[in-house]
């Protein structure tokens, strides 16, 4: 998700040429206001996701981890057995090291690539997989398509690719967007080669609105430290207790979408993005969204982009669907 701007949404992503203070400012003027969704995680925002994914009321990563362990052997025998792994936001790495638990043995090691804008990020997924006997991990701080691009240029004769988007990631683009990078990843690949892709599907309103706003308040926190990074990484004045956490789902265009809202009418400085902010009480800051699809569907999503489904895989009870497709 960090690593291009959707088109109406918060930006899921920096673009090469601008500065963050520069995207900040950008996104704070505009109506509605907005702040990048990629700027979530730093390091304390890492964590927090992690803890995210731990939650009972946040399903996707148990159920896509729980399919992943039934159905490795499945995938690897798909995606030619010793095939060169690509991962786009590896978050911490758990979910891949389910797929590559057993490298060890005589066979050769397991050439594993990790891509994603946030070498912080990053850090944390390789020192995960690094740990696992046969895999030999390589990083590149870079975004999607650019890193994919990089891994297929040093692709040896006869070895195939699997490209792995894990985690429902591809929910944070919007639709265009999301098209847009399927058809990128797509061009990087050669036929033979297998993409393995997340997506959480369309659920009851109340199951969403547990997940994007948990009793907790470990999500809350999440969003909220957006306002603290801008805070330490800006100079700006954010008074955390004048906003609050909001998780509303949006039916027309069945995404979850997170605001910070101003619980006052307040004026907030950011001094590093050259902004004085005047809001009125209610107003928000629209900071992610997470659309869900549904999963006859998504198949068509993918043929779109030129891949064909080999197998699909459903968690019925979390609303999660593992896809893997050939190129
Ligand atoms: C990373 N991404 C798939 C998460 C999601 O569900 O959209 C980020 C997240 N936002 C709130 N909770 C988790």
């Amino acid at each position: 998700l960090r690593d291009r701007v959707p088109v109406r949404g918060p930006a899921a992503a920096t673009t090469a040429t601008l500065t963050f203070a520069e995207e900040v400012a950008a996104l704070l003027r505009d109506r509605p206001r907005r702040l990048p969704a990629h700027a979530l995680y730093d390091a304390l925002g890492s964590s927090l996701f992690d803890a995210i994914c731990h939650l009972p009321w946040y399903p996707i990563t148990r159920a896509e981890t729980a399919l992943l362990q039934t159905h490795r052997l499945a995938i690897l025998e798909a995606a030619g057995r010793r095939p060169r792994v690509v991962e786009l936001g590896p978050g911490n790495g758990e979910k891949l090291a389910t797929l590559m638990q057993d490298g060890s043995g005589d066979d050769p090691a397991f050439d594993v690539h990790l891509v994603d804008v946030s070498a912080t990020a990053l850090d944390a997924a390789s020192a995960r997989l690094r740990r696992l006997p046969g895999v030999a991990v390589h990083t590149h701080v870079a975004r999607y398509e650019v890193g994919l691009r990089e891994v297929t240029l040093s692709r040896t004769a006869g070895e195939t690719l699997l490209v792995a988007f894990l985690g429902s990631n591809i929910g944070n683009f919007d639709p265009p967007e999301a098209a847009a990078l399927l058809q990128d990843i797509r061009g990087a690949m050669e036929r033979g080669d297998t993409l393995l892709i997340g997506a959480d599907l369309v659920k009851p309103v109340e199951q969403l609105q547990a997940a994007y706003d948990d009793p907790l308040g470990v999500t809350a926190a999440f969003n909220c430290n957006l306002l603290v990074r801008l805070n330490r990484e800006l100079g700006a004045d954010f008074d955390l207790e004048h906003f609050a956490h909001d998780a509303r789902w949006n039916s027309r265009a069945q995404r979850m979408e997170m605001h910070l809202v101003s619980l006052a009418q307040q004026r907030v400085h950011v001094p590093g993005a050259k902004l004085v902010l005047d809001f009125h009480a209610g107003e928000t800051i629209w900071t992610e969204s997470s659309y869900k699809y549904e999963s006859a569907t998504f198949g068509e999503t993918l043929w779109e982009a030129g891949f064909s489904t080999i197998a699909s895989w459903q968690d019925q009870d979390a609303g999660f669907l593992l896809t893997l497709a050939a190129a």
